[in-house]
């Protein structure tokens, strides 16, 4: 495990390196407990370096067994080597000269799910960012791109199967009981990018065909045994492949392209040059085991990662400072993918209910950073919601600015004028500024400004002269490092309604009105005003459509106006917008009364536009289910901003929703039966079924006050997506009724040997609000279905509770923080990158109220204070309590 040093990253430190790298043989003999690494690094002189300048490879907890120039023992007074770094002298000043590294390395004692490590039988790699220095001494960092030729040995009985990256060349019999298997990557490529993967796997099979007609053989590899649960994962890849072809002209590159799908990943997937590996719980699907999430996330995930091959791989990052040049790109083109496989506004809805609820309360609180940071302790902790989804909703802006053809061409340019090479956001920029004829500069203030602008937005309508007057005014809050802001681009677009429905035609004239794309206000300026003319009757203004900058929105408008809007304006994601604005309102004002112990106001508004969508079918059904789903406890919290006390909000909250069930009591109760009947199908029009039945049903119960219905359900459920939301209805509104536990425990029974929907049944029962859940915590902990080593199980149990159970993990006594930190400090000793993401629930502490906010931040002293921290998890807790 690294443990802290100190040391702090720059970007403004940057160098190239001194030596060039040109080719990399690997080889690997394959053991559990002694894998032999053979490296053998192709490499000269950088012209204009010093000839008395070292070279310097990485490590992280390697031993040497020995080094060699040209095929020759390197004298030792001519280099040193820590488990960091290996340090060689009097290097060729010239000549391209061949370094070989031997080291040996334990796979079976890597708990850290970093370098080569073992999932069950398995020998499988995950090296981005550092996990390569982990495997063999080399230069870990992504601006030394190499191509790489891999050979693997292994016991037969050890590993049937062994893979890398690219092609495969050959293999055979080695000696005794071994043989072996050689890939070649042409490709050049960082070492982040290398994977291997060696054991055996069941596998499917399919293949492609390029927009260039060249044959592509596509692989899923699974556990033996889960292949038909494969077959989503690969219908989703050839989609993906197509996709891209069409919508980007980018078409795969190798003969082969290969998934494998582990239980042991600490994130959701990498993208691998030709070879990624997932976590299985974004490949595998059936109806019976998975529900229509798992079906979108897989769906996405895997358009991701294929995505990766050309924003990622192709093109890949100088440093890891600019590590959003490939993941912001990469989640805005399959945000767009997802967008044109399913419903765009539906798609939308799910981004921004996401974005403030993980982007927005990062970006106000201690871990707030730039979209792309300028400095880092460790790396692994800025694979971020910022990173990630800010930096897609930057693209997104780019493209609103620039316009949809000019983005195109930027794109066209940025593949053709940096394919093969390591770059930066001012090479990304500057493709659009040049395809666009834009000046940039100031909208590139998104990529080094953290935190979320505020923009007030205020209106007069001059009746006389049938003018209407928008003025916008923007304002950013400091963030740790950033005490002063600059005045940014925010791109706004809106639309004005009249009376009846329809849309005022005309442009407006002031700052910022002209615009690539019509329907855009560009505010550049701290304030601004514009005019529209021949506005003869009072418009409402419909603003920040399809939240086209993410952005907090201040503006005094009526519920009637809301209503208006969620009534009548053309954009979907708009409407559903004033839904959720209007019942966000709602909600805020009674969690206050609540906290003051007043009596709550009555729904009658916001029932009569919930109770309106729930019933018109012209709609979709997955929208109607969008805006039935009121904002979470944590998003009242967030409007709130400080002095939580999550409580009082959950009793509002239950309150609403009480009324809401009232309201709709009939209908609620005739949608909950209208699931799709027949065999299930994954497709969007389903799962939008599934998903308006699935709330009516909670509402139903609610407003019935009886498990009876959801227990029904439960029981006649074939599939996943209602089942779970049956058992959800049971575990969270009717906790410790004998429908709830007897359907928790057939559900235990079902699943008993799928993890992977345990997960859900752990998750659920996190989740269940109110101070009781920790002690069931505790006691699912002890369960024979937990498992401390494993990241899904941690996630599923752990992470749901601390970061999805507002009351329970929050509970005043400070217990729930107790015990996530016991957990994070014993995780963070096998796997630190999952401990310092745990320890992330608890970024937004210092908005609790008093009590709660002395127990939180005591418990994160006790982490500071325990012995000997991990880099990641010393990051995390330092930057928290700063
Ligand atoms: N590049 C991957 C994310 C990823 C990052 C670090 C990892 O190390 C454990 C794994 C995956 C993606 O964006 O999908
Ligand atoms: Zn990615």
């Amino acid at each position: 495990m690294r443990t802290d040093t100190g040391q702090v990253f720059h970007l403004k430190d940057y160098a190239p390196t001194d030596f060039v790298v040109d080719r990399i043989d690997l080889t690997f003999e394959l053991d559990p407990a002694e894998t032999k690494v053979i490296s053998r690094v192709l490499m000269k002189r950088r012209a204009g370096v010093s000839r008395s300048a070292p070279l310097v490879f990485d490590g992280d907890e390697l031993t040497l067994d020995s080094v060699q120039l040209d095929g020759n023992d390197i004298d030792p007074a001519d280099f040193d080597v820590t488990p960091e770094n290996l340090t060689i002298r009097n290097l060729p000043a010239e000549a391209t000269f061949e370094i070989t590294v031997n080291t040996t390395i334990a796979p079976e004692a890597n708990t850290s799910l970093m370098g080569l490590y073992r999932t069950g039988n398995i020998y499988c790699t995950q090296c981005e960012a550092e996990g390569f220095r982990r495997i063999t001494y080399f230069y870990d960092r992504p601006d030394v791109l190499a191509v790489y030729t891999v050979t693997i040995i292994s016991r037969k009985d050890d590993a049937r199967l062994m893979l890398s990256n690219g092609n495969y060349l050959g293999g055979g019999n080695y000696d005794e009981g071994r043989h072996f298997a050689a890939w070649f990557d042409p490709h050049p490529k960082p070492s982040y990018l290398f994977a291997l993967v060696a054991g055996d796997l069941g596998v499917i099979e399919d293949t492609f065909t390029t927009m260039d007609e060249r044959e592509v053989a596509l692989r899923i590899y699974v556990e033996h045994g889960k292949e038909k649960r494969a077959a989503y994962a690969m219908d989703a890849l050839k989609r993906s492949m197509r996709w891209d072809e069409e919508t980007f002209g980018r078409a795969y590159d190798l003969d082969i392209f290969m998934i494998v799908a582990v239980s042991d990943f600490n994130m959701g997937a990498m993208e691998n040059k030709g070879l990624n590996v997932f976590n299985d719980k974004y490949v595998l699907a059936d109806p019976e085991t998975a529900t229509d999430a798992d079906y979108a996330n897989i769906e996405a995930i895997i358009a991701h990662e294929y995505f990766h091959n050309w924003t990622g791989n192709r093109i890949t990052c100088r440093d890891w400072f600019q590590l959003c040049l490939k993941e912001g790109l990469t989640v805005f083109r399959d945000h767009a993918f997802s967008a044109d496989q399913r419903s765009a506004p539906v798609k939308r809805i799910a981004e921004i209910r996401l974005l403030k609820a993980h982007q927005f309360p990062e970006d106000a609180g201690p871990l707030a950073h730039p979209v792309r940071p300028e400095s880092y302790r460790e790396i692994n902790n800025f694979y971020t919601a910022t990173v990630y989804e800010k930096g897609s909703e930057v693209v997104g802006m780019l493209r609103t600015i620039v316009g949809a053809d000019a983005f195109r061409q930027g794109m066209d340019l940025y593949f053709e004028r940096h394919d093969g090479q390591a770059v930066t956001i001012e090479d990304f920029l500057a493709c659009f500024a040049e395809a666009s004829s834009r000046d940039l500069m100031q909208f590139s203030l998104w990529y080094s400004q953290a935190g979320t602008p505020s923009v007030s937005v205020s209106t007069s309508w001059d009746e006389a002269k049938s003018t209407f007057t928008v003025t916008l005014e923007q304002s950013l809050q400091p963030t740790p490092g950033q005490p002063r802001k600059e005045v940014m681009h925010i791109p706004l677009a809106y639309g004005l309604l009249l009376e009846d429905g329809s849309e005022h035609k005309g442009s407006p004239s002031g700052a910022g009105a002209s615009s690539a794309a019509a329907g855009v206000l560009h505010l550049t300026r701290r304030k601004q005003s514009v005019t529209f003319a021949d506005v003869a009757s009072r418009p409402v203004l419909s603003i920040n459509r399809g939240f086209s900058a993410p952005v907090n929105l201040a503006m005094e408008q009526s519920s009637a106006d809301l209503a208006h809007i969620a009534r009548h304006d053309a954009d979907g994601v708009a409407r559903w917008q004033a839904i959720n604005d209007h019942a966000t309102r709602h909600l805020v004002a009674a969690a206050r009364l609540a906290r003051d112990g007043r009596p709550l106001p009555a729904s009658d508004e916001l029932c009569a536009i919930l109770t309106a969508v729930a019933g018109d079918e012209s709609l979709e059904p997955a929208f109607r289910a969008q805006a039935l789903t009121l904002p979470a406890e944590s998003d009242i919290a967030r409007e709130i901003g400080s002095n939580i006390e999550p409580d009082s909000i959950r009793a509002a909250r239950e309150a609403v929703i009480a009324d809401v069930a009232r309201a709709g009591r009939e209908l609620f109760s005739t949608l909950a039966n209208q699931a799709p009947g027949g065999p299930y199908s994954p497709d969007a029009g389903s799962a939008g079924l599934r998903a308006l039945a699935g709330i009516a049903l909670s509402y139903a119960s609610i407003a019935e006050a009886s498990p009876a219905r959801a227990a029904a359900v439960f029981a006649a459920a074939d599939n996943m997506t209602v089942m779970a939301q049956a058992l959800q209805v049971l575990a969270h509104h009717f906790p410790g009724t004998g429908a709830a536990t007897d359907a928790l425990a057939a559900f235990e029974a079902r699943f008993a040997d799928n993890p992977l929907v345990i997960d859900k049944w752990f998750a659920i029962q996190a989740m269940a609000p109110g101070a009781a859940t920790l002690d069931r915590v505790r006691e699912l902990m002890t369960s024979r279905h937990f498992d401390r080593m494993n990241p899904n199980r941690v996630r599923a149990l752990i992470g749901s509770f601390s970061a999805g159970n507002p009351t329970g993990f929050n509970r005043a006594d400070g217990a729930g923080f107790r015990l996530l930190a016991d957990e994070v400090t014993a995780i963070d000793k096998r796997n630190p990158q999952l401990a310092a993401r745990l320890l992330t629930a608890m970024r937004s502490w210092r908005s609790l109220e008093p009590v709660r906010q002395e127990e939180a931040r005591l418990a994160l002293v006790a982490i500071l204070g325990a012995a000997q921290l991990s880099t990641d998890v010393s990051d995390i807790v330092q930057r928290t309590l700063a």
